[in-house]
């Protein structure tokens, strides 16, 4: 409920501030003359015969008494006058209120103390929330540092998320910027859509222990035969350093039909790649190495005299660490790679390690293979397809995570 009493010259005037001020609902409680017109006391939300209502008429009345007799007392020319007829309770009110108004109170020096050591944890917040670690001479805005954040979630590599976030045009919110940074990312990997199962080709497929290469190579081999025939591919191995590594080649070889040749036992490679002119496909399988094995420079300077005539790929188990992945890279570059092949998607979770070295080292993706299967899990890649994907990884492990930290805050 609200209460107003109203004075005005005549009781038109008092009615209409009524209305004015408490709306056409308002119910006048009295009217009386008085020396300069007319006072009207009116209500909004009365209810009649409450005692409590009435009750509460005289308290806001009294209390808009005491504030206009208040009021006249801190109007200079009126103080004089009024002050005789102030009761003393209210005069120490007055008191108050005019001290408060003349000495806006300071806080104590132990508060301001408080105050600056918060604001200086902020401040320090924000400077530890701001640029990337990777780059302290350039800063990042909030809004920067979060998308940069949300990167690593997807596990980009720091120098490509580094470049994404620089290239970001500012958007009002943060999910606008990241639909950006999406399709940048998608534009940064290379894809080579290679046309080896319409025309064959000379590749050879090399990479770390177990990456899937004979696998890959045994898929390849049998979409190839399922479209040209058998006598349209042959397959070489390299890898005799190692018992009875070729059995799996030469098992595939068999079950398709096709020509299959070892180096050096049946000659050089340039020999066998003479050998089997005629073949429209090509595949040469190699040895899972250890960049220290001595077999392994053997092995790779194979492949390098062979010089364009075949395409080396490096097969990328998508299982690996980034930093594996990256030390992989690091060792068979020297063979003048002409793409990358992902490997084992169907059991990865984490998308950006091989993304990344792809979108920095410029090496284009060739083909993605997502099971064991011969020979339908061998699929062409769409870039826009693996970043949705990388992102959903992303946002799986982050919906995961909560679960185990609510525990082990419980059990603390
Ligand atoms: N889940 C899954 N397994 C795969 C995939 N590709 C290959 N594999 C399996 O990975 C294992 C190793 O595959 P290989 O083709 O022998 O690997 P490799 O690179 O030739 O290995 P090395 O010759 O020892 O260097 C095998 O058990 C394959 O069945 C894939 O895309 N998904
Ligand atoms: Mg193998």
């Amino acid at each position: 409920m609200k209460v107003k009493r109203i004075t005005a010259a005549n009781m038109q005037q008092a009615l209409r501030q009524v209305t004015q001020e408490l709306g056409s609902d308002a119910v006048i409680l009295s009217s009386k003359k008085v020396d300069q017109g007319f006072e009207v006391v009116a209500a909004t939300d009365y209810q009649s015969g409450d005692a409590e209502a009435q009750a509460e008429v005289e308290r806001q009345l009294t209390l808009q008494r005491e504030l206009e007799q208040t009021r006249r007392q801190l109007q200079p020319e009126a103080s004089e006058r009024a002050e005789a007829q102030v009761p003393p309770q209210q005069k120490a009110r007055e008191q108050k209120v005019r001290e408060q108004f003349a000495q806006p109170s300071a806080p104590d020096s132990g508060e301001l103390r408080r105050m600056s050591g918060e604001l200086k944890e902020l401040k320090n917040w924000l400077v530890s929330h701001q640029g990337s670690p990777w780059d302290q001479e350039r800063p990042m805005t909030w809004q920067q540092s979060q998308l940069w954040q949300r990167c690593q979630d997807v596990g980009l590599e720091p120098a490509w998320s580094d470049r994404l976030v620089s290239r970001l045009q500012p958007a009002d919110n943060l999910d606008d910027s990241w639909r950006q940074a999406l399709q940048l990312m998608e534009q940064d990997l290379p894809v080579a859509n290679l046309p080896w199962l319409e025309q064959g080709g000379r590749y050879a497929l090399l990479g770390p222990t177990g990456a899937g290469k004979t696998t890959t190579i045994g898929k390849m081999a049998a979409q190839f035969v399922i479209r040209h025939g058998a006598e349209s591919v042959a397959l070489i191995t390299l890898d005799n350093y190692r018992i009875a590594a070729h059995d799996q080649l030469k098992t595939f070889a068999k079950i398709l039909g096709v020509r299959w040749l070892r180096a050096p036992q049946d000659g050089t490679l340039p020999e066998l790649l003479k050998k089997v002119a005629k073949a429209k496909l090509v595949l040469i399988d190699s040895a899972g190495l250890a960049s220290q094995d001595p077999h392994f420079t053997e092995q790779l300077s194979m492949l390098k005299d062979c010089g364009n005539a075949v395409k080396k790929l490096l097969v990328l188990p998508l299982t690996s660490q980034g930093r594996c992945l990256q030390e992989n890279y690091e060792h068979f570059k020297s063979a003048a790679l002409h793409g990358c092949i992902f490997t084992k998607l169907d059991e990865c979770f984490c998308l950006g390690p091989a993304m990344s070295i792809a979108a920095l080292a410029r090496l284009p993706l060739t083909l993605v293979t997502d099971g064991p299967h011969i020979p339908d899990d061998l699929h062409m890649p769409e870039a826009s397809k693996l970043v949705r994907l990388a992102e959903q990884m992303a946002r799986m492990a982050r919906t995961r995570w909560p679960v185990p930290e609510a525990a082990y805050a419980a059990l603390r």
